[in-house]
């Protein structure tokens, strides 16, 4: 039987990439999966059966690494974080939310700073500094530099990847500079045919040499309770700290009120590092409280 890879989901449909040939068959889920209460996903590695010309069935889904609720996607090597430095301004607690998330389902994070065009590279250097300190791979980018494309082209290869972030940071815009050809609506366009922002799209991959990459609608907020993140997963998922917590007195230290933290004896000496200590702290209460700040 061919073997597969779901590359777009729409309207019941799974569109198959033949492994092989490369050819995409339009295929159906067989009804076996409703009753298991298992829909394939974009990203799922399948077993189907041909039918006529380019259409199908979809037989067998294989075991997944790992799979992301918004947007539903699954094998998911890397998200890429597209924060604009401007226009919408920096966002740290954001920031730091998506890389607790990301961290805590054991995917890589790559940090992109989309509207470079739009500041001096010397604002945004503190931040940069920072989670370049503490492992993160960062990309700066502006759609019309062509070199800044190409890094981000590098780094999608052989990979399955997502773009992930606010609406308006640019993340179609950067998917267009790569390829024009994927002519993935932006901001403006939506906006001259009357669509507000948000619109529901389908999840679909795009290739982009050996690799594959997921364009996401923006949006601002994620609910730690909805991924079942609870405090001792949100200190393990902040990546410095993880390491400072082998200096804490108390092992499991949460770095809140305990004596002779690690972490807390860091604070005031970069702002960076203050504001993500304070986004951490918001963070766990948040969680112990189990309500949700919406940004
Ligand atoms: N100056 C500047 N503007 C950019 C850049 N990239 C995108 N923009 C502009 O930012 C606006 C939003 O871009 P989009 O690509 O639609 O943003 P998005 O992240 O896909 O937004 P959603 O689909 O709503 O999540 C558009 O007006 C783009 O022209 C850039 O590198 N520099
Ligand atoms: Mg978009
Ligand atoms: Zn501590």
């Amino acid at each position: 039987m061919p073997r597969g890879l779901i590359i777009k989901a729409l309207s019941g449909f799974y569109y198959v990439e033949e492994e092989q040939s490369k050819k995409v068959y339009k295929c159906r889920g067989r009804g076996v999966f409703r009753n298991q209460n298992i829909t394939p996903l974009v990203g799922d590695d399948v077993t189907f059966q041909i039918e006529a010309n380019d259409q199908g069935y979809v037989t067998k889904l294989d075991k997944r690494k790992n799979v992301l609720v918004r947007p539903s996607i699954a094998n998911v090597d890397q998200v890429l974080l597209v924060f604009s430095v401007k226009s919408p301004d920096f966002n740290q607690v954001l920031l730091d939310r998506f890389l607790a998330v990301i961290e805590s389902r054991f995917i890589e994070p790559i940090i992109i700073l989309s509207k470079m065009d739009l500041i001096k590279e010397k604002e945004i250097e503190s931040f940069v500094n920072y989670y370049a300190s503490i492992g993160y791979k960062i990309v700066k980018t502006s759609k019309s530099d062509k070199r800044s494309i190409q890094n981000v082209c590098e780094i999608l290869e052989d990979k399955i990847s997502v773009l992930a972030g606010q609406s308006g940071v640019g993340k179609s815009s950067l998917l267009n500079a790569i390829n024009p050809a994927f002519e993935l609506n932006t901001d403006d366009i939506s906006k001259a045919l009357g669509r507000g922002k948000h619109t529901t799209r389908h999840v679909e991959l795009y290739k982009v040499g050996n690799g594959l990459v997921a364009d996401t609608p923006g949006f601002s907020s994620l609910d730690f309770r909805e991924l079942e993140i609870d405090v001792l997963v949100l200190a393990q998922s902040f990546v410095d700290y993880f390491e400072l917590s082998s200096n804490c007195k108390y092992r499991g230290c949460l770095h809140i009120n305990e004596p002779k933290c690690a972490v807390k004896a860091k604070l005031n000496n970069d702002f960076v590092y203050d504001n993500r200590y304070n986004n951490y702290k918001n963070f766990h209460e948040e969680i112990k409280n189990q309500k949700v700040i919406y940004k």
